[in-house]
Order: structure tokens, then sequence, then C-alpha cells
């Protein structure tokens, strides 16, 4: 009998984040998961493997869990088993699991899923996993050599190995694990969740869905781009058949509609406000009927807006990103608005008087650089502190705090420190 494998294997749902502190990205997160559920089920693989990242949070709300368990029971109730793996969000450190367990230990308990961490499982005789959670940096590759120096693939299994980790060739930083050391793994799929785009390496076997849904912006560089608008979020299906040998993997990648993502850079040499304006409405028009042409509603894109403008930065001010929002009718914006003078190079003391909340987002809206974002932002905190000017508005937390989220995406501080970070010392510290 011709022995074959037929799985799926899906990435980082991140259930549970309230992304935007908007319930209908809540609601986005568990939809996608959902729909990848329903998908996977029409095309009736032995099994799933998720790659990490279930959650957003260690320690999901109670909401958050119910929707997990109601999307994970759709593919028990079609007996289609899940074989899953510690992300750095749902699971971050092995602490919880010598404290009775972390939450991915109570999926397992309640049936649902198979927790495959730091183990070897064989599904049946002709497949084996081995699961390696999320490592912070290198450890990852001395966990992984551990794991494989008590197992030795062989030729008759179809042999997976699981990861949760940054390869080489995702992001110019972080590197968790280089080409070289992962292709010393005599295995015949690697399974990598972490990274938010799909991403195939073939001839080294690593494979890479991407997330369900965009935790950042930065995950919206797909290479599906239509338009530079994202679209759509994927999930992998392999299939691979034992002749002499097992043959390379065949990988399909499958498509869900997700809320649309569109990225505009807009540069100009206009001195008119008015002109700006307009030219930025008439960019996100035109994306927006892109969207619509694609059978999509466009009233409900993620605008991320970057603009280049010859106009001086105080006047620049007068442009009201509120209105552009509300006349474009869009779900939700964020902007970056380049002026022609950078306000890093003002003095402290010179706009205190001036609008200084603008001033602060601009300059954080402006920074790329993690490092440079949380000096900016510890600089802010003394800067409150010390005038006690007076307290930033619950808007200028929610920004700061999406926007470290979003420059946090590779990198080690985690959503909740950054959260405990600005919270305590914005409305705790300086009262
Ligand atoms: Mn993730």
């Amino acid at each position: 009998m011709m022995r074959k494998v037929h799985f799926v294997h899906t990435s980082d749902w991140h259930i549970g984040f309230v992304q935007y502190g908007k319930i209908e990205r809540f609601n986005d997160f568990y939809l996608a998961a959902m729909n990848t559920v329903n998908k996977i089920i029409d095309i009736q693989p032995q099994f799933v493997l998720h790659t990490g990242d279930i959650f957003h949070h260690q320690k999901p709300s109670p909401g958050a869990i119910r929707q997990a368990v109601k999307v994970l029971k759709k593919l028990k109730d079609n007996n289609i088993p899940v074989y899953m793996i510690r992300g750095n969000h749902d699971a971050r450190n092995t602490k919880e699991l010598q404290r009775g367990g972390n939450i991915i230990s109570l999926l397992d308990d309640l049936g649902l899923i198979q927790f495959i961490d730091d183990k070897v499982i064989s599904i049946d005789d002709n497949i084996k996993i081995m699961g390696v959670g999320y490592y912070t940096g290198k450890s990852s590759v001395y966990r992984l050599d551990d794991i494989l120096d008590d197992y030795d693939p062989s030729d008759e299994t179809f042999d997976i190995l699981a990861l949760h980790a940054y390869i080489e060739g995702q992001l110019e930083r972080n590197v968790q694990i280089s080409i070289k050391e992962i292709s010393d793994y005599k295995v015949d799929y690697i399974g990598v969740g972490h990274y938010h785009i799909p991403w195939k390496k073939p001839k080294l076997k690593i494979y890479c869905p991407g997330s369900s849904e965009a935790t950042s912006s930065n995950d919206w560089n797909r290479l599906d781009l239509i338009d530079k608008i994202s679209i759509y979020s994927s999930f992998f299906e392999i299939k691979s058949e034992y002749i002499s040998s097992w043959s390379s993997p065949e990988v399909i990648t499958h498509n869900i509609a997700v809320r649309p993502k569109i990225n505009i850079v807009i540069s100009s040499d206009t001195l008119e406000i008015n002109t700006l304006e307009s030219e930025i409405l008439n960019a996100i028009q035109e994306k927006k009927s892109i969207i619509e042409r694609n059978g999509l509603d466009p009233e409900n894109s993620i605008v991320k807006l970057s603009v280049y403008s010859e106009i001086d930065v105080d006047n620049l001010s007068l442009l009201s990103e509120t209105e552009i929002k509300n006349k474009s009718n869009i779900f939700h914006m964020m902007s970056q608005i380049n002026g022609k003078e950078k306000y890093q190079d003002i003095e402290i003391d010179s706009f205190i008087e001036q609008n200084l909340e603008e001033i602060i987002l601009s300059m954080l809206k402006d920074e790329d650089d993690p490092q440079k974002f949380l000096e900016i932002i510890m600089d802010i905190i003394n800067m409150f502190g010390e005038k006690k000017h007076r307290e930033p508005s619950e808007e200028t937390i929610n920004l700061i705090i999406n926007k470290m989220n979003e420059l946090a995406n590779g990198n080690t501080l985690a959503e909740d420190e950054m959260r405990q970070l600005v919270e305590s010392e914005f409305k705790g510290g300086l009262k």
C-alpha cells in the first residue's frame, strides 16, 4: 500500500487581541481563526500542525478562551487532531509549566489539542513531530540541539520539526536560527511560526504560513499584495508520499479573506494645506475603489498613511487627521505626517508652550527604531513628571501602546511589559 501524509500547517492566530482598542478587531482575530478552521475541515487533512501564538496573551481573557475553545472544538468534532507548540505570546516562558501548566496545557487537558513542546510525538507509523516552543534569542538553537540529540529522524518516517522562532532571511535583525544551523536537521518538513508573513524555502524544506490576521502593519508586507493592499491571510496544506523515500512536500497555500489593509505613501510638494488634504483623500479613495473591485467592503479598511510634505511643521499641524479619517470613511487610520522641519531639533523648553501632545505624537510616529522610541518615551515620562504640565490623554497613551506593540513585533519587549511600563509611569507615577 502506498504511504501518504496529508496535513495542514497554520500559525499565529493571536486570539484575544483587541487591536487599536477596538472590539471589531477582537472579533476579527476570532473570525480569521474560525474561517481558517472551516476551510481546513473542507480539506479533511489527517491532522493540523499549529506552530504557536494561538492566543495574543499569556493570560487570555475568558472571552478569548471561549473563542479558542469554539474554534478548536470544530476540528475535534470533525476528528481532525491538532498538534501545537508554545509561542512567545501565548506562553512566553516555561515558568508557568512548573506552576501547573500554561494556557496551552489547559487546551490539552480539555482534549482540544496535543501540546507537543519539547517532545517527539509519533502520530502513526508514518509520521513523527518534534515540537520546540519559543525560547528567547539563540537559546532556541540550544534547545533544539538538545531535543534532536535524543532523536534520529529516519528515512521510514515523515519527520516534522515544529518551531516558533525567527529564521535567517525573515527579518534583518533578530535572527534566532541561521540557515546553516537549520539545514543540518535531516527532517522532511520544518514548520515555523512567529514570523507573520507567509514564507517558503522549499530547498531547505522550511515553511512558515504566517499569522491568520495582522497584529502589526509589518505583517501587511505580503507577496500577494494588490496595489499595496493586503486582503488575505494564509495557511498551508502539505502532501507527500512514500515510494522509495518520502517525496519533497507539496505545499499548497490557501488564502483567507481578512479586513483590508491599505498602505499609502504620499510625497507632495504643495505648500497648501487644502491641496495636501485633497491629495491624501484622493489617494485613499483610489485604494478604496480597488478594494471594491476585488469584492470587499472598503469602509472596513485599515489605512496606514505616510505623508512626506514640503509644508513646514507648524502649518502642517492644521491638517487634521481626524478630519481625514472622517471624510474618507474608513475603519481605522494610522498616520505619519512629516513636514519640512524635524521636531527633534527644537529645544524641549521652546515647545512646552505649544501643543505639547501633538508634538510628542509626531515624534513618536516618526520613530521606527524601538530603542530610540523607548528613549523618547522615557524623555516624555520625565518631562511630564518634572514640569507637572498635565497628564497625557487616553488617546496619547493608547497611541503609545499601539505603536510600541507595532515596534515590539520582532523585538523582545512583550506587549504586557510595555503596557505596564506606560501605564505605571503615566497613570500611577505622575499624579
Ligand atoms: Mn505571533
